[in-house]
């Protein structure tokens, strides 16, 4: 089972729209492995959006990320960062399709209510960015034989 990285981001937060976000994840059959809530720091969004450094709405974004505290999650599932990322929508709330967490509660290409990461290879990175190992729990997801095919959970 793969694991990736949400943040419910301070749009999120404000809006009141936590559990709702996390139902929806709950209710996909994702199962949640971590959970805190954290302030975010210039030392930790200059990494995490290193990508986005050079861009003129770096220093917005950072401010928009450090605006409230944010909570941090560990889902996991079988394809977890695809799944997660198709459930969000793409980053433009105006552009993300209805049904999506963005396309629904989103109005900007910035206060876009969540992160997810885009890969597996990115969700390994992150989580790391995140959460200590102890942080992370390892625990029976007793209706798994109901979510997946047998050939899926081998
Ligand atoms: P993602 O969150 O969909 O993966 P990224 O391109 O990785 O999108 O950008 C990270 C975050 O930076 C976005 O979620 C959004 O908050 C912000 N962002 C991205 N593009 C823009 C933009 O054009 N204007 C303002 N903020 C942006
Ligand atoms: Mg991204």
């Amino acid at each position: 089972m793969e694991k990736t990285l949400v943040i419910l981001k301070p749009s999120c937060v404000q809006k009141a729209l936590i559990g709702e976000v996390i139902s929806r994840f709950e209710k996909k059959g994702l199962q949640l492995i971590g959970m805190k809530m954290m302030q975010l720091d210039d030392d930790i969004l200059n990494v995490h959006y290193a990508h986005l450094k050079d861009e003129p709405f770096f220093d917005c974004l950072k401010q928009s990320m450090k605006a409230t505290p944010v909570v941090v999650q560990c889902w996991q599932g079988y394809d977890a960062a695809l799944v997660v990322r198709k459930m969000i929508g793409v980053t433009n709330g105006r552009e993300a399709e209805a049904g999506t967490v963005r396309g629904d509660y989103s109005l900007s290409s910035q206060q876009n209510i969540v992160h997810a990461s885009d890969s597996t290879a990115s969700a390994e990175e992150e989580l790391k960015r995140f959460f200590k190992k102890e942080e992370i729990f390892d625990y029976n997801q007793t209706n798994a034989p109901f979510l997946y095919s047998k050939e899926e959970l081998l």
